[in-house]
């Protein structure tokens, strides 16, 4: 759709916040198998070249990761009942920053599952607060709070909101860590 921009949506550099909404339809959020390979094709070949959807890869859903690269910042948005974006590619011992932001009109959070890493801050707004050691952040309806982390070891991971039934409703993305340079 309107994916024209220069550097393609989603992309990101250094610390700026991402523009809300990359637009377009919704994919269906298993993304999970959109990994490595496509990635590195879009990056090597043409660099982001708007990304379009026909581009012959997988049929399934193409939700445009957001890429950090180095250390840098993404905002999450989060409303009834997704992530956006729902996926975000980093690098391995990259200090990797998320701006949560709830955009909803109720309570919502983002958990990292299965990633190791280690946990820089984790400032929650609302009645959430991260366990020890937990890469988490939650917020309440118009609030925002801040996750960073250094992810530690490469692969694919989910992120998702705990709160009852809002993952299985659709709030949940997955985060590619790469091995890096
Ligand atoms: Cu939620």
């Amino acid at each position: 759709m309107d994916y024209g921009s220069s550097a393609g949506p989603g992309v990101q550099r250094g610390g700026a916040h991402l523009p809300g909404g990359v637009g377009g339809a919704r994919p269906h959020s298993k993304i999970t198998f959109l990994g490595g390979w496509v990635g590195k094709m879009m990056i090597s070949s043409s660099l982001l070249v708007a990304c379009s959807n026909g581009d012959g890869g997988p049929a399934a859903s193409t939700a445009t990761p957001a890429v950090i690269s180095g250390n840098g910042a993404v905002t999450v948005a989060a409303s009834e009942w997704h992530f956006e974006p729902s996926s975000i590619r980093v690098e391995r011992g990259r200090r990797i920053t998320i701006l949560f932001q709830n955009d909803g009109r109720i309570l919502h959070n983002l958990k990292l599952e299965g990633v190791e890493g280690d946990l820089i801050e984790s400032t929650s707004s609302g009645p959430q607060e991260a366990d020890e050691g937990e890469l988490f952040v939650g917020a309440g309806s118009g609030e925002g709070g801040t996750l960073v982390f250094r992810p530690l070891d490469a692969g694919t991971f989910t992120y998702y909101c705990t709160l009852e039934g809002h993952r299985a409703f659709g709030m949940e993305g997955t985060l590619e860590v790469e091995p890096g340079p």
